[in-house]
């Protein structure tokens, strides 16, 4: 790659986790886009994504070997990787980014520390180094440290920050203490594999509703309280529940659930790597986490038709417009939420409009359109002179002291 000639093709390297989860599924989504682009993509996991991995789309996986990797729930975000997953990480690295344009990494914990320590091993032949900031990395763990360095510390040998809604934005500001708020490249979703059956006619709430739920069911997810709401529709106007998905907090909603003999109404559907198909069968997304920056299932269930009952938290209000593609509640009024749906669930027409906007809205959010932001960044970062680590323009300032940075309970 030559500064000054974007149309080159770059090569790309991109660090995720390897869990079920939105910050990987951005990563993967994006790294397709950058290879249907033309570009060269490395992917950089503990392991091969959500357990598999399919070597037909075109990016190059670097993954350790499996005996050199802890064993955790895929649905867990793995966070807390041992010295050895560290350095056999960092290695596998740095034997790549001599020849990449940018390193790219979906997540601050452990990648910022990650990229920090490439940059120290290969100073001036260090790619651009570029951070995309998610969800917990910034609303739960913002002050942990790595290897003697915080994580704004980390932060600020980057290139650039970006983070995925506005909200999380100015979040990550007042927590990292950062001088600007990082540049903001929404969420995006694959608007052919998931949207509504071509032809298919509205009317759509002609059967008993539908409500799904899909998460990695931690406790940021709140599934006690998706499981509350459910019930007491249920008890006013019957409904089915399916839940997508598994992870730490399922046990507690099963019992819930058996405690208030709710059986064969809720279906389990575990971990999905293809969940467009089932979406496009159900009526509402219920959301109820503590937190989202963004809440890309809130998008995908939208781009397929289904509105969303969401609390109005984080970015959720960006992304679910209130009345028109969704319904918002506040974070602890349940019976609101309930009131809601269930006004929504009884008044066909009004649903229709209401899945119909939605779909016309999730059409903003495509994911060739949130490629070309990041290959833009890609672009603007290596023809503004920051070429194979060149110190001339790093564009992030200082990092003030990461004041109110404080490590939270999941
Ligand atoms: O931050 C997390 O808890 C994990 C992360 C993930 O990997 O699922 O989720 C975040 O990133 C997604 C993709 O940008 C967002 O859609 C989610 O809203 C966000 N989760 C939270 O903020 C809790």
């Amino acid at each position: 790659m030559v500064a000054g000639d974007v149309r080159t093709k770059l090569q790309i390297g991109i660090m995720c986790h390897d869990s079920f989860g939105g910050s990987v599924r951005v990563a993967t989504e994006l790294a397709y886009g950058l290879v249907e682009a033309g570009h060269a993509v490395h992917l950089f996991a503990r392991a091969a994504p959500f357990g598999q991995w399919d070597t037909r789309n075109g990016v190059i996986l670097h993954a350790l070997p499996p005996n050199g990797v802890a064993a955790s729930h895929p649905a867990k975000l793995h966070l807390d990787w041992s010295d050895q997953e560290f350095d056999d990480f960092l290695a596998m690295v740095i034997q790549a980014a001599p020849s990449l344009d940018v390193l790219h990494f979906h997540y601050a914990l452990p990648f910022a520390f990650i990229a920090e320590a490439v940059k120290q091993h290969l100073g001036h032949r260090c790619p651009v180094l570029i951070g995309t900031l998610h969800g917990t990395d910034v609303s739960l763990h913002s002050g942990r440290r790595m290897r003697g360095i915080t994580l704004p510390q980390a932060l600020c040998g980057l290139d650039a920050i970006t983070t995925v809604s506005e909200s999380h934005a100015a979040l990550s500001k007042e927590m990292f203490g950062l001088p600007e708020p990082p540049q903001i490249i929404g969420n995006f979703v694959d608007l052919e594999k998931f949207s509504r059956k071509k032809g298919e006619p509205t009317g759509r709430l002609n059967h008993t509703p539908r409500l799904v739920h899909i998460s990695n069911f931690r406790p940021v997810k709140q599934p006690e309280v998706m499981a509350e709401i459910y019930v007491e529709i249920h008890r006013r106007i019957g409904a089915e529940l399916w839940l997508i998905g598994n992870g730490p907090e399922m046990a507690r909603v099963q019992r819930y659930f058996r405690d208030h003999n709710i059986n064969g109404q809720v279906h389990y559907w575990d971990l999905q790597h293809d969940v467009s198909e089932l979406l496009v069968q159900t009526d509402l997304l219920i959301v109820t986490s503590k937190s989202e920056s963004f809440c890309l299932a809130a998008l995908e269930a939208m781009a397929c038709g289904v509105p969303v009952l969401a609390p109005r938290v984080g970015g959720l209000p960006e992304v679910v417009l209130d009345g028109d593609t969704g319904l918002l509640f506040d974070l602890h009024r349940r019976e609101q939420a309930v009131d809601l749906a269930v006004a929504l669930l009884t008044a066909p027409e009004r649903y229709d409009r209401m899945s119909e906007a939605a779909e016309r809205h999730a059409g903003g959010f495509d994911h060739r359109q949130g490629v070309g932001k990041y290959e833009a960044l890609y672009c603007n970062l290596i023809e503004s002179g920051r070429v194979n680590g060149s110190e001339s323009s790093r564009n992030l300032g200082s990092v003030a002291k990461p004041s109110q940075a404080v490590e939270k309970q999941t």
